[in-house]
């Protein structure tokens, strides 16, 4: 069966948040709706307006572009367009884009009666990205906290920002979040290699199933945590890492200013040793 014919048995009219049967259609491979069209919207615009940010910067270098949110002194205000309102703007489209097709996804797990786990998982990944550019910039009172939007620049302020807190690996959630990224990696290296190993058999010899994945993991530690079970571990794991990720990064300034190494002195503060 050609694989357009096995996806048409799936494209059922109706579970739509927005739009009723408006926008409840395909174009070729791709299911639209009105998030589709919210996602093509503020994408389209937000690249238009990083592409006039670039114009009407000094530089056409992919590496140097930077789009800077406003200055402190603009508190939570709207900024002129070239001092900080355009970092504004795109923000806004960013969002708009995020959300639209994470809702885009959920009316495609109505559709198809499947739960919402993808949709969820995107949105952990939009959390993480809010924390960064709107709820801890609202927790410290200025936009520009927000970070600033270019690929050399961006990783500038991750290391300096990092240094305003002295040494970030001594950050308790980001000891955490770092954690949970370095599990996910195991966790998805031992299921891809695992896998492919019972898929891809010498020559002549039949391909193995979950039985021997099972078996596997029993031999080597006693334990298989099964095929459902591996992949609930490892959506908790990598969601995990995000909101770990977006916890350690709003904790710094709204709720701890000082270096993160000195928050380790509740330690020597406990009353037991006195
Ligand atoms: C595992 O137990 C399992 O079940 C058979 C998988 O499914 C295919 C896996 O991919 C992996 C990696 C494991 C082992 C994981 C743990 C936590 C024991």
């Amino acid at each position: 069966m050609a694989m357009l014919n096995f996806e048409r048995k799936y494209r059922i009219r109706g579970g739509t948040l927005l739009g009723g049967d408006l926008f409840d259609f395909w174009v070729g491979p791709f299911y639209v709706g009105f998030f589709g069209v919210t996602t093509l919207f503020f994408s389209f615009l937000g690249t238009a307006l990083i592409l006039y940010g670039a114009a009407i910067g000094p530089t056409w270098n992919v590496w140097q572009i930077n789009i800077a949110p406003p200055a402190l002194e603009y508190g939570l205000a709207f900024a002129p367009l070239k001092e900080g309102g355009l970092w504004q703007l795109i923000t806004i489209c960013a969002i708009g884009a995020f959300v639209s097709w994470a809702l885009r996804e959920v009316e495609i797990c109505r559709k198809l009666g499947m739960g919402y786990h993808v949709p969820i998982a995107f949105g952990v990944a939009i959390f993480a990205y809010v924390t960064l550019v709107v709820i801890r910039p609202l927790l410290l009172g200025a936009w520009g906290h927000g970070f600033p939007y270019g690929i050399l620049s961006h990783l500038d302020w991750v290391s300096n920002v990092g240094y305003q807190y002295l040494h970030f690996h001594y950050n308790p959630a980001h000891m955490i979040a770092v954690s949970f990224f370095f599990t996910t990696t195991l966790a998805l290296s031992l299921h891809g290699a695992l896998v492919l190993s019972a898929t891809n058999p010498k020559k002549g010899e039949p391909v193995k199933t979950a039985e021997h994945e099972n078996a596997f993991f029993r031999d080597a530690i006693g334990y298989s945590i099964g095929t459902l079970g591996i992949h609930r571990l490892g959506l908790f794991l990598a969601l995990s890492a995000g909101f770990w990720s977006a916890v350690c990064i709003v904790i710094s300034g709204p709720f701890w200013t000082r270096g993160w190494p000195e928050w380790w002195n509740w330690w020597l503060s406990l009353p037991i040793w006195s």
